[in-house]
């Protein structure tokens, strides 16, 4: 069988040079030239001929010349090997180490075996290139032999990786070191042109390191200028068909398919030298996730070290990552990083002792993600590709991202910045650029926040070696105008600090600051919910997570009457007895009795001050306080027509949802969503109504509400239109953190409730979202990241996602007004457009309540992104009070 690569000339150019050799290094840039005069025969051609698997020719003026002086033998043989000894430049042996694939080959799982018969076989069909692509060169005098020592599977076909010994003078060796054999290229004869057909070659100089020598099998003897023998001291050959390591190592080749983790594991190692040749399928990536490390002694990177490579030889410059530190024992992962193909090689040498070294970790398959992409949203997030895995190597992402309208800006966050070695300097390897700033250091606090115009562009780049945990930056559009990050702003734009706020000091000139401050003392801030605390435990979130302190699970012997999701088993007694014992007060959630009892911040409060135990009985059909407040205004929540994108919803059915409003403006159509509440009032998301230098969003007047709608076409006006007499925005609203994301907006004229057209509850400060609730979310924003708003209203269902869960996937961007929900797993969620919409909640099966007001999220539907809202029930006495209990 005859194979080729998609190149059939590979001639290996060398540099041009001096002397008897011919070629020398080239003066000034190193430039390789093919040579101006015919090649000098290497020490000894004729031996080496024999050994090596596949030699250089000697050239036929070098065989003229021989036999013309034979007779003379062994006179001038002695002359001339005295002659040549003294004059040939001294000579150094260098190893280069590769990869090619050839297309009209496949890959089987019996080549990663190196003593298959398969691999021998095949590495014996593949011998004529390696002599093809050196026996044209005038280089080939050079060559030594070659050695083929694993299979991967190609994009296209097969891929192999391999190592060719050269001996050359030392100014040759020196150049070709210097130069990297980039520039050992493979040229057209009598042409100056480099091939362009041979892609997936890549070619390296291979330091001459103890890992590298044992680990192919090569030992330092190869490396000395003895071509005599070179076939006793080197097993590697084409010759005996099988690649073999030295004594010393060992080696491990493990095969993944998508969907499958293969554990990787050393436990007390026998030998001083161990590889794992990780292998995935084409179009995936390996990852490897390190659980337990142990042995790489701390500081003696000489000694001890694990080494992840992206290639599947162990060249210098495809380090991926090396631990030499750190013994490490715990239940998170050490280390997890990509490879940027579908191969890694990993490593663990010892040179002296080694007991006790452990060291486990497996490896998976995930497909080859793309990365960089134009990007236009309100707030995200940009990282490197598989943060925070290691990023791969040579890869150059660019991403431009704009602000959705005109006349916003940029804030970015820098959260995480780990690119280069603390050692480098420069940002030459690895670096990030934000429009035209390269970055590849740590940032210091001080500069971590940026403010950008609109677009900005963003190029990562990482070079072939050594990779790190990348970079995670958040964005948030904002508008120019009146912003007071952090700080509250008055009526007239000014900023005064928060502390200043409910202080009973009017600092603003309109006394705004001390506006709605109720009864707080100084130094205690105004929570939407109506209570005061203390400015530095501001309005702490009074979340899902409940007063249930039991921890662990018990068992009640098969008597439980209700079991608590944390499996702590409760007797018929403790339910519904006005005392919560699950932690997501299922005990008390269902129950048709209320007790009166002391109140407390999480108990319902009747309209006559006297609190009931009951979780939620407001408009649950029960009258649970004595004035019966618990079931007065009740007139929402139901959905009179129900007979039965958001990304990964579904088309709802007329009159699903009749509290949904999309709110328009004349030039833009759609832009948020909002929520019927009352006859005249809407809820919104404030980060809808922020003024950008072209457009009033802040201006009433602009606004059009569409109510009973379900089908967006251009001119469908719904069940109802209603112009907006005011917007209300929460004043504490802070347009870089989203927080106190709300907005009032009053109607110009009343609607009439109908099928199509209903309130959704408002729920009581007190109430109580779990996780369990069956939660929606609807919208007619955009079905996909950067992709169109949806026609019809889309509908999803969210799980209320636990508030300490979410602040830790958000890294603490989620404060105690915001809620999160969604599906961990990703696919479902709120997206741009879907803005000021409402999640609503069903509760007892009977009324829907709103839950929380579309705000913001990384993305949309992503893993571990959940999308975050506004959660209402912070804003309940807010709301009351704005809207003059009209709600
Ligand atoms: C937006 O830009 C937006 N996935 C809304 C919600 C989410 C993300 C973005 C949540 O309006």
């Amino acid at each position: 069988m005859r194979t080729l690569p998609n190149s059939k000339t590979c001639e290996v150019y060398c540099v041009s040079g001096h002397g008897l050799s011919g070629c020398s290094a080239a003066q000034g840039e190193g430039e390789l030239k093919e040579p101006t005069q015919p090649l000098s025969p290497p020490t000894k051609p004729e031996d080496r001929a024999e050994e090596k698997v596949e030699g250089g020719k000697a050239p036929a003026s070098w065989k003229r010349w021989m036999f013309g002086v034979l007779p003379l033998f062994p006179l001038a043989a002695a002359i001339a090997l005295t002659l040549h000894f003294l004059t040939s430049p001294p000579s150094s042996v260098f190893f280069l180490g590769g990869s090619v694939e050839f297309p009209n080959l496949s890959f089987t799982s019996e080549l990663t075996d190196s003593s298959s018969p398969q691999f021998r076989l095949q590495a014996q069909a593949l011998n004529h290139y390696f002599s093809e692509l050196y026996e044209s060169s005038p280089c080939s005098s050079y060559y030594v032999n070659s050695g083929i020592t694993a299979f991967s599977e190609g994009a296209e076909g097969l891929n192999v990786f391999y190592w060719s010994k050269f001996s050359a003078p030392d100014d040759v060796a020196v150049e070709i070191r210097r130069s990297g054999p980039e520039r050992f290229q493979r040229r057209l004869p009598g042409r100056n042109k480099v091939q362009q057909d041979s892609r997936n070659e890549q070619r390296y100089y291979m330091e001459q390191d103890d890992d590298m020598l044992h680990l192919l099998g090569l030992d330092p003897d190869d490396f000395e200028v003895d071509e005599k023998s070179d076939k006793s001291k080197n097993p590697n050959s084409f010759q005996s068909g099988k690649w073999q390591l030295g004594f010393q190592a060992m080696s491990f080749d493990l095969y993944a398919k998508y969907g499958n983790n293969r554990t990787l594991g050393l436990v007390n190692p026998k030998k001083p030298y161990y590889q794992w040749r990780l292998r995935v399928p084409s179009g995936h990536v390996v990852r490897l996730v390190v659980l337990t490390l142990h042995g790489a002694t701390p500081g003696s990177c000489t000694a001890h070290k694990l080494s992840a490579y992206d290639f599947l030889l162990p060249l210098q410059n495809k380090i991926i990552a090396r631990w030499c530190g750190l013994p490490i024992f715990r239940s998170s992962p050490v280390m997890k990083l990509t490879s940027s193909g579908n191969v890694m090689l990993v490593t663990f040498s010892f040179s002296r002792q080694r007991d006790g070294a452990i060291f486990k970790a497996y490896f998976q398959a995930i497909p080859k993600a793309g990365c960089g992409g134009s990007i236009s949203s309100w707030n995200g997030s940009i990282s490197s590709p598989y943060y925070p895995s290691y990023y791969p190597s040579n890869i150059d992402c660019a991403w431009t991202l704009r602000t959705p309208l005109p006349g916003y800006l940029i804030s970015m966050t820098i959260v995480m910045m780990d690119i280069q070695d603390a050692s480098s300097d420069g940002c030459e390897k690895d670096w990030l650029d934000i429009g035209g700033v390269k970055l590849c250091n740590p940032v210091s606090d001080s500069s971590r926040k940026r403010v950008y115009s609109s677009p900005i562009s963003l190029h990562f780049h990482s070079d072939e070696s050594l990779t790190h945990k990348g970079f995670y930056l958040l964005y948030r559009a904002f508008s120019p105008e009146g912003t007071c990050p952090r700080e509250f702003r008055c009526g007239d734009g000014r900023c005064v600090p928060l502390r200043k706020v409910c202080d009973r000091v009017k600092d603003c000139s309109d006394g705004r600051d001390e506006a709605k401050c109720s009864s707080c003392r100084p130094g205690e801030v105004h929570c939407g919910n109506g209570q005061c605390k203390s400015q530095s435990s501001q309005c702490v979130i009074q979340s899902s997570n409940c007063a249930d302190s039991s921890e662990e699970g018990g068992g009640c012997g098969g008597k439980c009457y209700h079991v608590c999701p944390n499996k702590v088993c409760l007797q018929k007694s403790s339910v519904c007895d006005g005392v919560v014992d699950c932690k997501d007060r299922s005990d008390e959630l269902n129950c048709t009795r209320a007790y009166f009892k002391r109140c407390s911040s999480s108990s319902y409060k009747c309209s006559n001050g006297k609190c009931v135990s009951k979780v939620n009985p407001e408009c649950d059909g029960v009258k649970d306080c004595f004035d019966g407040s618990d079931e007065m205004r009740c007139g929402c929540g139901t959905r009179p027509r129900k007979r039965t994108k958001i990304v990964g919803g579904s088309d709802a059915g007329a009159g699903s949802w009749p509290w949904q409003v999309s709110l328009q403006m004349d030039r833009y159509g759609h832009v948020c969503g909002a929520t019927l509440v009352a006859n005249r009032w809407l809820i919104s998301a404030a980060h809808c109504f922020q003024d950008s230098d072209a457009i009033k969003y802040s201006d009433a007047r602009a606004w059009r509400a569409y109510l009973g709608m379900r089908v967006m076409s251009v001119g469908s006006s719904g069940a109802a239109t209603r112009t907006i007499r005011r917007i209300l925005l929460h004043p504490q609203y802070d347009q870089f953190t989203s927080d106190y994301d709300i907005a009032l907006l009053e109607l110009s004229v009343p609607v009439f409730f109908n099928d199509l057209v209903q309130p959704v509850c408002v729920p009581a400060s007190t109430h109580s979202f779990t996780t369990g609730t069956n939660c929606y979310v609807t919208g007619w924003g955009v079905l996909m990241e950067d992709g169109e708003l949806a026609s019809r209203l889309q509908e999803a269902p969210v799980k209320i996602v636990n508030g300490n869960t979410c602040n830790k996937l958000y890294d603490d961007a989620v404060t105690p007004r915001m809620l999160c929900a969604g599906n961990l797993h990703g696919g479902v969620d709120a997206c741009q457009g879907d803005s000021g919409g409402p999640l609503v909640c069903l509760e007892r099966g009977r009324r829907w309540f709103l839950a929380g007001i579309v705000s913001w999220g990384e993305g949309c539907a992503r893993q571990n992104r959940p999308g975050v809202y506004t959660q209402v029930v912070k804003f309940t006495a807010w709301i009351h009070q704005q809207t003059k209990g009209q709600v």
